[in-house]
Order: structure tokens, then C-alpha cells, then sequence
């Protein structure tokens, strides 16, 4: 029979969980780090092993849905038709290696291509954030409130300092301006605790220039199921199964940002 997603819903945040248990346990042992793309972008043994724990349980319990995964044990996904996962086992690696923090495991559950589920899990804080689409969205047991909207001048936006300097992706004088104006900037180094932040209102906006789905698509559902809004830097909606910019925000601070800073 086909499975509710008050079902799904609960068997993710019970394997959430437990992942993040085992992650915490893994701080006591030696970790085993590699290089991907660039020397910066790392992987270690607990990314995959974190990331095969969730596609067992996923596979066994639910045989008809799909894994996007970024480790790469998933299914090799070229549409979104059905129930598609997306797992980022480890958001934030470099966190993890260097600083035992500010890290968190991110999945998104779409089905037919629209976000059902999201969750962001901080390990070290003991952290949920969860969404279910028309449900609310919650940090742990507590209902988050629906975003107000602000102005560039009383946010605090999330932006890498990369985008502001030489880089290959942007200008660096699109963005500066808006630095300046902002009321403060952050950096966190976990694309999926940045959208959680914006989803609790810790932060009004994140800015980033290039980021993969598993980046992004549990806290596309956390933020959207608050108010939020999600799109590329041009205000754009957000490919599902490509690399994107991503510009999250509090509604009226996301025009505010694209008629003054990107479109002017
Ligand atoms: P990751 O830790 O899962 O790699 C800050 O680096 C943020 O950007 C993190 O959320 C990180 O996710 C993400 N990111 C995406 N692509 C990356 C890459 N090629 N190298 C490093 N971080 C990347
Ligand atoms: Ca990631
Ligand atoms: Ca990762």
C-alpha cells in the first residue's frame, strides 16, 4: 500500500536521527579525508558512510522511490517523475573536518518535482529543522513563524566573502554595495544551515553563487513552507536537478535585493 507522508515523514526523521547519533560518534575516532574537485572540496569516510545509511533505509522501506545522492550511492536520476530524495549526508564537510560543528545532513523528498518534505539537521545542536508541505515548518518541537518582510538596511544576510573578491562567477561589484548597505553579513559554511537560519529568522537573507541540489532542496521546503522565497540571483526559479545560484530571502527584502543591487 502506498505509504502516507505522515509515514515517510516520520521514518526520515527517525534515520535522521540516527545518522545523526552515529556522526557524533564519529568524533572520537579517526577520520579519513579526501579531496573531490579541488583541493577544498573534501569527503570523508563518514560523508559516504552516512549517505549509504540512508539509501539502505530508504530502499528497503520504500522500493519505489528515487535517491539523488551526492556521494553518488543513489540512482542515477534524470527526471523528477515520482518520489525523488535528495540527500547532502554531510552539509558543510569543511566544517566537520576543521571545526566538529556547523555542519548539518539536508534532504529534500519531492514528488512529481514538488517539495513535500525538508529537513536540516545540525548533529552538534541537536537541531531539526522540518517541513511538510502545508503543515508548517518547525525547529525541533516549536512551530517557526511565517518571515515578515524586511529592508536591506535591518538585514543580516549570509554571503561568502569569495563573492566579493576576483572569482569567476560574479562581478565582485554587484555585491559589494549591498555589503555595505546591509546592516551585517554572515558566513556559516553550510549552504543547508544558511537556508534553516533564514527559515527561523536567525539571518533575512543568504546569497550564493553556485550550489548542487543536495545543497539546497531541504531547506527550499523549509524556507518556501515559512514564506520564504528561493530562486537563483535573478529571481529565477531553481533547477532541481542542476547546479544554480541561490538567493534566499524574507519576501520584500528579495525585491528590494534584485530591483536595487542585481537588475539595476
Ligand atoms: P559540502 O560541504 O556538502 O561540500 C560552503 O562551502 C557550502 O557550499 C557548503 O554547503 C558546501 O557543501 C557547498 N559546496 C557546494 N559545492 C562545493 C564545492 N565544490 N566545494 C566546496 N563546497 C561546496
Ligand atoms: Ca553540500
Ligand atoms: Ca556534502
Amino acid at each position: 500500500m502506498q505509504k502516507t507522508w505522515e509515514e515517510i515523514d516520520h521514518y526520515a526523521r527517525q534515520w535522521i536521527k540516527e545518522a545523526g547519533t552515529r556522526i557524533r560518534a564519529t568524533f572520537a575516532e579517526k577520520l579519513t579525508v579526501e579531496t573531490k574537485s579541488h583541493r577544498n572540496d573534501l569527503v570523508t569516510n563518514v560523508d559516504r558512510e552516512t549517505e549509504r545509511f540512508f539509501i539502505e533505509n530508504i530502499r528497503k522501506t520504500f522500493p519505489h522511490h528515487h535517491v539523488l545522492g551526492e556521494e553518488g550511492f543513489g540512482d542515477n536520476i534524470t527526471t523528477l517523475e515520482g518520489v525523488v530524495w535528495i540527500i547532502d549526508p554531510i552539509d558543510g564537510t569543511m566544517n566537520f573536518v576543521h571545526q566538529q560543528r556547523n555542519f548539518a545532513i539536508s534532504i529534500g523528498v519531492f514528488e512529481n518535482g514538488v517539495g513535500m518534505l525538508g529537513y536540516v539537521y545540525d548533529v552538534v545542536q541537536d537541531e531539526l529543522y522540518a517541513a511538510r508541505k502545508g503543515e508548517g515548518a518547525f525547529l525541533n518541537e516549536k512551530p517557526l513563524a511565517p518571515l515578515e518582510p524586511v529592508s536591506v538596511s535591518e538585514a543580516i544576510i549570509s554571503l561568502n566573502a569569495t563573492w566579493v573578491t576576483e572569482n569567476k562567477r560574479i562581478d565582485p561589484s554587484v555585491l559589494a554595495p549591498l555589503v555595505k548597505d546591509a546592516r551585517g553579513t554572515r558566513s556559516y559554511g553550510s549552504a543547508a544551515l544558511e537556508m534553516a537560519y533564514v527559515a527561523a529568522g536567525r539571518l533575512d537573507a543568504y546569497i550564493t553563487m553556485r550550489l548542487s541540489p543536495w545543497d539546497f532542496a531541504g531547506g527550499l521546503v523549509l524556507v518556501q513552507e515559512v514564506g520564504g522565497i528561493v530562486t537563483n540571483l535573478y529571481g529565477e526559479p531553481l533547477r532541481l536537478l542542476e547546479k544554480n545560484s541561490v538567493f534566499v530571502s524574507k519576501p520584500g527584502l528579495h525585491e528590494e535585493i534584485l530591483q536595487k543591487y542585481i537588475h539595476s
